[in-house]
């Protein structure tokens, strides 16, 4: 039995330039300590082998400090062996960190577009692996790899893209796995679909990213732990999903039905929180669902201001106005003429179409009152 755990996009070293510095070295530092909490799983754990199925770092070339970090953590987990599959962030190129700078005598990087192997005696397994050499990679090289039952345990490092057979990003379809015969295919590229799948007899999935970095990356961010085995020919696969994100971006909604002023809110999201036990480590995206007055417009920086707990706070507004409490249906001014015009849209409208026009409802309503859009 080989128990390894399998993990992709780490993306150390992303820049986070659209962010302050502040909040920058936040997030660069929650990358990086996703990373050591890894590491210190592998050592207590006693983890064998560590798949790093591509863009562990976020461009080919990051920082000295990063890499020298990176190499330490390889160098204390060295009871393990590490294998990684270059990805399009981090391609193996003649000048990129790969070729240059030594990461390890337990780290074996894949360095070219064909697919290579690595025979793991004295265990039952043989690692096969690839590596992107520029950004992008228009087919895969799975076709290369034809694996009989041999008797070893056969996994297949890739980063790839399953979503989309015209990717730039070595497009592998579902066929093409189970065609190279492969028992476990370690996979990277997607960040937001974690699971491990079995088709026909072999084993594939995404271990999504390490850390969220943005509200792009929703949920609870790790690894896979798996336990191989093959007995009387038969192979199994265990497989657990393992938390390493230190930080979580999450995404709720918040239902603020007769709520009409933003400290009453501000209170539903803090109870919200609060039974869901979010603290520091998470940034929390609220989308406000319900029917509102339609005189009440939520200000989301108010809100989020008074919001208690969290790193960061996100409010997006998608409540649609209490029409029947509503008295603008008899304002003679032009709020009121606003208003009906709106009318049939918010009523009978697509569930789509009621959305746009609640959001333009309080558009206007707030430009009408010379309010900051910006604020709302
Ligand atoms: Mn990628």
């Amino acid at each position: 039995m080989i128990r390894l755990l399998h993990c992709a996009d780490l993306h150390i070293d992303s820049p986070f330039s659209k962010y302050p510095p502040s909040v920058r070295e936040k997030k660069r530092e929650d990358v990086m300590s996703s990373f050591r909490a890894m590491i210190e799983y592998i050592i207590s754990e006693k983890i064998e082998i560590c798949l790093i199925a591509g863009d562990l770092f976020d461009s080919e070339n990051p920082s000295d400090a990063s890499r020298k970090e990176v190499r330490a953590g390889f160098e204390r987990a060295s009871g393990c062996r590490f294998f990684i599959s270059p990805g399009n962030h981090d391609p193996y190129t003649e000048n990129g960190v790969y070729a240059t700078f030594n990461l390890g005598e337990n780290v074996t990087v894949f360095n070219s577009e064909h697919i290579a192997r690595v025979s793991l005696a004295p265990l039952e397994a043989d690692i096969y692996g690839y590596a992107f050499t520029c950004r992008t990679m228009k087919s895969n090289p799975l076709s290369e790899l034809r694996v009989a039952n041999n008797g070893r345990i056969n996994i297949l490092l890739a980063h790839g893209d399953t979503s989309s057979a015209i990717s730039d990003s070595c497009p592998i379809s579902t066929s093409d796995i189970m065609e190279c015969g492969a028992d476990y295919v370690a996979l990277g590229h997607l960040h937001n679909l974690p699971g491990i799948n079995k088709i026909n007899e072999t084993y594939y999935g995404y271990s999504g990213c390490l850390c969220g970095r943005d509200f792009g990356e929703l949920g609870e961010k790790g690894a896979y732990l798996c336990e191989l085995s093959r007995e009387n020919g038969f192979f199994t696969c265990n497989s657990v999903f393992v938390p390493f994100g230190v930080h979580k971006y999450l995404q709720e909604e918040a239902d603020i039905s007769g709520l009409a002023d933003d400290e009453s809110v501000a209170e539903r999201l803090n109870e919200i929180s609060k039974i869901n036990l979010w603290a520091e480590d998470c940034s929390v995206r609220f989308k406000l669902v319900g029917r509102v007055a339609s005189e009440y417009i939520p200000h989301k920086n108010a809100i989020s201001a008074m919001t208690r707990g969290l790193r960061d706070v996100e409010i997006k507004n998608e409540t649609t106005p209490d029409i029947k409490s509503c008295r603008l249906e008899n304002d003679m001014t032009l709020r009121g003429e606003f208003f009906r015009m709106l009318l049939p849209m918010l009523e009978s409208g697509t569930p789509e179409e009621r959305t746009r026009a609640a959001a333009a409802l309080r558009l206007g309503l707030c430009a009408m009152d010379g309010g900051n859009l910006d604020e709302i």
